[in-house]
């Protein structure tokens, strides 16, 4: 108790969050569409919260439940807890729970109403993002106790030491005072030695928390001289070596899962977000990955490369590139890139007037026209998908990659076990039939920002064979 009050008031909370944690997510449950947010918790074990918006009047109840997303656990669900329904809003459900461990859970909703019962399963990172700070009444009153108790002690221990051989109505002589003072001295030296101790207790107890807390992998980018597998010139090819910083022992540089057709997806962007680039390096030996670069006035690039885990986990790893101006080798395959000023014509924000604001579910709606501003009919899937929405705030601390979907990768939902849905009605769309009979001219994206400020969306599509990126700045109170 001592060593408590002295040790907590030492106790700070870490810096705050990088990125965008709460999970968006639009999918089917059986015959009802949900719009699902999980709001994972900073620390962990600690508390979820989920909120799920049906579209169907004819839902009963919602049940959710916390499970492994892979692995035998995820077979056997524990008893689910009823969502509330909200007083305000009936389509509205509410929930909160507890996630135990650190990895990749989901949160399996399961719908019941007059269409029958369905299910759909949302992957849910656990990453602890800090220590939790103490409250400073509670700290002041614990230093409070650790001062009274401390000197409680010492006052009783020099007193008996003085006065219980004492006859009574005597007072103390001088060797009785010097007794006193030499306990006193004894007990302070005793109360010291264990706030010393409880203080180191608690440190060790901090730091293996610590050691939890999420820390991303790392990348190494370097520029080598290689021959790019369609070219016989040399040309400067980005090598990006992927390291272990030291998080949990069951992370692993080598078991990355394709996750929309490619092991990587990098986006290099200049630092004023006026040059974007979407890129997809290919494994090149093991935590290493390699990429031809394009084409590259001279500057420095951040970069964010995206994988995904076998476990389900999703990590984006940053690193930043200083180059010279370098010739390259033209975009080929899925890559894609834009420059230039930050409106297009060819893809429209299709806006209500509600002001945008952080940690609320939003739906980015685009539509894509043809010169004269008819909808588009052109469209095919990229990637498998009508559309893919980066999200970066201007001073590149946020970042997401966000799918009609929403912002799970879509190799953590197939792994959760959900059909593959693309967010058109046309039904599941298979990877690689680029020629997709009936993809709207709009897509929308669930998503929410995680904290104000100004940034920059990118939205690209893919038409008649070539990719198109539309820019949009939103500002975010
Ligand atoms: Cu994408």
């Amino acid at each position: 108790m001592l060593a408590l009050g002295l040790v907590l008031a030492t106790a700070r909370s870490a810096s705050a969050h990088i990125g965008s944690p709460d999970v968006y997510l639009d999918g089917q449950a059986g015959p009802y569409r949900l719009f699902v947010t999980v709001r994972p918790p900073r620390v962990i074990p600690g508390v979820a919260d989920v909120e799920i918006l049906t579209t169907d009047a004819g839902v009963r109840d919602v049940r959710i439940v916390p499970l492994p997303l892979v692995g035998a656990a995820a077979q056997f669900a524990p008893v689910p807890d009823v969502a509330t329904r909200s007083p305000e809003d009936p389509k509205l459900f509410t929930g909160h729970l507890w996630m135990m461990t650190i990895g990749e859970w989901q949160v399996r909703v399961t719908v019941d109403g007059d269409k029958g019962t369905g299910t759909l399963s949302v992957p849910v990172p656990t990453l602890p993002q800090s220590t939790l700070g103490m409250n400073p009444a509670v700290r002041g009153v614990l230093i409070a106790f650790m001062l009274l108790l401390s000197i409680g002690f010492i006052v009783i221990v020099a007193a008996m030491f003085r006065e219980a051989r004492l006859e009574p109505g005597a007072a103390p002589g001088p060797d009785a005072r010097r007794r006193g003072r030499i306990a006193g001295a004894a007990a302070a030296i005793v109360a010291g030695i264990t706030v010393f101790l409880g203080n180191y207790w608690w440190t060790a107890e901090a730091s293996t928390y610590a050691g939890y807390i999420y820390k991303p992998l790392q990348m190494t980018p370097s520029i080598v001289s290689g021959v790019a597998s369609d070219s016989s010139q040399t040309s400067p090819i980005l090598h990006l070596s992927i390291h272990d910083p030291g998080w949990i022992l069951t992370r692993r540089v080598d078991d990355f899962e394709p996750d929309h057709d490619h092991l990587m997806h990098l986006f290099v962007v200049s630092p004023d977000l006026d040059r974007f680039w979407h890129l997809h390096p290919a494994p090149a030996s093991t935590g290493a990955f390699e990429q031809p670069l394009p084409d590259l006035p001279a500057g420095s690039y951040e970069l964010f490369a995206d994988v995904v885990h076998r476990t389900g986990v999703p990590e984006t790893i940053t690193a930043s590139l200083d180059v010279p101006a370098t010739s390259g080798t033209p975009l080929s395959g899925d890559d894609s890139a834009w420059t230039g000023p930050a409106s297009n014509g060819r893809i429209a924000w299709v806006r209500d007037s509600q002001p945008l604001t952080t940690k609320r579910l939003t739906m980015f709606t685009f539509r894509v026209e043809d010169a004269s501003g008819q909808p588009a009919t052109d469209l095919e899937l990229y990637m498998g998908m009508p559309g893919h929405a980066i999200f970066v705030r201007k001073d590149r601390r946020v970042f997401a990659h966000v799918h009609p979907a929403g912002s799970a990768p879509m190799a953590s939902l197939a792994l959760a076990g959900n059909a593959p849905h693309t967010g058109h009605a046309s039904g599941p769309a298979q990877a690689g039939h680029e020629t997709h009979a009936s993809i709207p001219p709009t897509v929308t994206f669930p998503y929410g920002f995680p904290e104000p400020g100004d940034y920059r969306i990118f939205v690209q599509v893919k038409r008649a064979g070539r990719i198109e990126t539309g820019v949009f700045d939103a500002r975010v109170d």
